[in-house]
């Protein structure tokens, strides 16, 4: 990994930094530092706000959504597949999906099985990443990133008569999109949209032609960062309706956020909803780790940086879904405490969203 999950502020250093700074610490200083390390480690643990929804297995990137009056949780299945850490997060190793659901926040969580597993995507290769969900047509739609069988992300959809699936997966990607981390957002009108795109392990930059090359890298520092991208969906949700187009995130100038700008700029993580009719497209920053918000006027943007909704969690990604249910508005998101800071085994939270009087959010942090 580039850069360690440093948390920012008060609430100090991830457990996994901790550790692998005492040990560190230990061939750099010698065995006095070490022990006061260690003393801090225990001082400093951070404590989580919220518990994880379920401990039976390891769930990350939560997408949820009201269907039928209940909530359901969209999430990646995190699982221990026994790949090193890289920059490119082959350690993701994600082979199906399962689906969360629960009648109330705080209540049972249930948990519905597998929905889709890989071995029943023709296409895909390996890695099922963050996952969303539509309802259209009297159906269910799963989105979901994949490599397929070159190593190249594409995403796929698979429908269902059920929310909790299990859902059939098409037989190939949906033509013209690439990298990962699909959102969906229906708007008032009926008409959906879907939003993907993440650098580095999620290949955004090797799109940067308009064509796949492998080679393709990142802009220059004082370059326009990348940005995602946005289709509207087809009536049948299986396609897109129209070219993909870029999203633009700009600061309060109006100028576009640049590469350099890593605590601002666009990462991974889209999402998207809808308060007091402006639009808010949020993301993570990444190799900054927070979730990062700017509001538009329609859902193709562009869009304007207002702040940080969640600071960095433990572990290194930071992943996030925001939904009103029952007149209160939720923010699910994810960190990796049950597993002691292991960056591919996270779990999925939520804590309640709240909004300032002007419409901004109140950055939330995951920790007491
Ligand atoms: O879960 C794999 C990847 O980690 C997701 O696609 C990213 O958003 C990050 O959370």
């Amino acid at each position: 990994m580039r850069n360690h999950p440093l948390f920012k502020g008060a609430y100090v250093l991830s457990l996994t930094f901790l550790l692998t700074n005492c040990q560190n610490k230990k061939s750099d200083s010698g065995e006095k530092d070490t022990v006061k390390l260690k003393a801090d480690t225990v001082a400093a643990a951070p404590q989580p706000v919220s518990e994880p929804l379920v401990t039976h297995i390891y769930t990350a990137d939560p997408s949820a959504h009201v269907f039928n009056g209940k909530l359901y949780i969209y999430p990646s299945h995190d699982f221990e597949a026994g790949i090193p850490e890289n920059d490119l997060g082959d350690h993701f190793g994600m082979q199906d999906y399962h689906i969360l659901s629960m009648d109330s926040v705080g209540g049972e969580v249930k948990d519905h099985g597998v929905a889709l597993d890989i071995k029943d995507i023709a296409w895909a290769g390996r890695q099922l990443w963050a996952p969303d969900a539509a309802f259209a047509n009297g159906k269910y739609y799963l989105y979901f990133p994949a490599k397929d069988k070159k190593d190249v992300f594409r995403i796929g959809v698979a429908v269902s008569d059920k929310p909790e699936g299990p859902f059939k997966a098409e037989p190939e990607p949906i033509k013209g999109t690439f990298s990962i981390d699909p959102a969906v957002f229906t708007d008032t009108d009926g008409k959906s949209y879907i939003y993907f795109g993440g650098i580095w392990g999620g290949q955004l930059q090797r799109w940067s032609s308009g064509q796949y090359d492998e080679q393709g890298k990142e802009r220059q520092e004082e370059e326009p960062a990348l940005s995602p991208k946005i289709a509207r969906l087809s009536k049948n949700m299986l396609s897109l309706a129209e070219p993909v187009k870029e999203v633009k995130i700009l600061d309060k100038e109006g100028k576009e956020l640049l590469t350099k700008d890593h605590e601002r700029r666009f990462f991974e993580a889209s999402w998207m909803h809808k308060y007091n009719g402006k639009y808010y497209f949020s993301y993570s920053t990444g190799d900054t780790h927070f979730i990062a918000y700017a509001i538009g006027d329609n859902p193709y943007g562009p869009f304007t940086y207002q702040g940080v909704i969640v600071n960095p969690v433990i572990g290194w990604t930071n992943h996030h879904s925001i939904v009103e249910y029952k007149g209160k508005w939720y923010l699910f998101y994810h960190d990796s405490s049950l597993s002691g800071g292991k960056t591919h085994l996270r779990s999925v939270k939520v804590a309640e969203l709240v909004y300032n009087p002007d419409g901004t959010i109140q950055t939330f942090n995951a920790y007491k």
